[in-house]
């Protein structure tokens, strides 16, 4: 579903909750969605990976992808030197529907992040832009993300929704009109809590049309 879509069934959170900086904008209503589904399933231009700084595969959503893509995507990472964290590199997909998968390293959200977590933010929110860069430079129209960091390397869900849907809202924004523009971005999660907390940063950044 678009999240035009998604709000038509779902009460709108109270107004204040919206950023007035970030008014409605069916163009990025219709661009935007985020649904509860397996990654690996989805037949878009690209899937992002949330993977680790070697790029040669790990468990959580990384696992996954190297399962259903088959041996040859670590056979091309592996040729790849790595990825740091914040930057993203780009393989073909071999046995998965889409077309091509973008590997980024997400942050991980230690004990000092709780104290100072704008350094965490950064990061996170270059994966998004970094991501979303490479696919445009391939011309590609659909790329989707799983919720980056917010499994083993343990990124509060809510915080870094919220840093996400701020990321790609500007992104988006940015780039309206142009002929390479991304068509659609999805949020592919797998978790509850992640559905949840991207309801609220949604609300507060990419609130429906009325
Ligand atoms: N589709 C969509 N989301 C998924 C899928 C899937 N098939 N499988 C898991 N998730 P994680 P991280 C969700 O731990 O926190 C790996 O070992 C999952 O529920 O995969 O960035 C890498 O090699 C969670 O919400 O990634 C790294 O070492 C989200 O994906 C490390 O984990 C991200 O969880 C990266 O940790």
């Amino acid at each position: 579903p678009t999240v035009a879509q998604l709000y038509r069934t779902r009460k709108l959170l109270p107004a204040e909750t919206i950023d007035p900086a970030f008014p409605p904008s069916q163009h990025l209503n219709d661009s935007v969605s985020v649904i509860r589904n397996d990654l690996t399933k989805l037949e878009v231009d690209c899937i992002v990976n949330a993977a680790n700084k070697s790029l040669l595969g790990g468990g959580g959503v990384d696992g996954a992808i190297h399962r259903a893509a088959g041996p040859g995507l670590v056979k091309e990472c592996s040729g790849l030197d790595g990825c740091d964290t914040g930057d993203a590199k780009i393989t073909q997909a071999y046995n998965l529907p889409c077309k091509y998968v973008v590997h980024t390293v997400g942050p991980i959200y230690h004990s000092a992040s709780r104290q100072d977590a704008t350094r965490p933010e950064k990061l996170l929110r270059s994966c998004y832009r970094t991501s979303m860069e490479l696919a445009m430079q391939h011309s590609l129209k659909t790329i989707a993300f799983p919720a980056i960091s917010t499994g083993v390397y343990g990124y509060p869900s809510h915080l870094a929704a919220r840093a996400v849907v701020h990321e790609v809202r500007q992104f988006l924004d940015s780039h309206v009109g142009q002929n390479n523009a991304l068509q659609r971005v999805t949020f592919s999660n797998f978790e509850q809590k992640d559905m949840e907390a991207y309801a609220k940063a949604i609300a507060k950044y990419l609130p429906p049309t009325p």
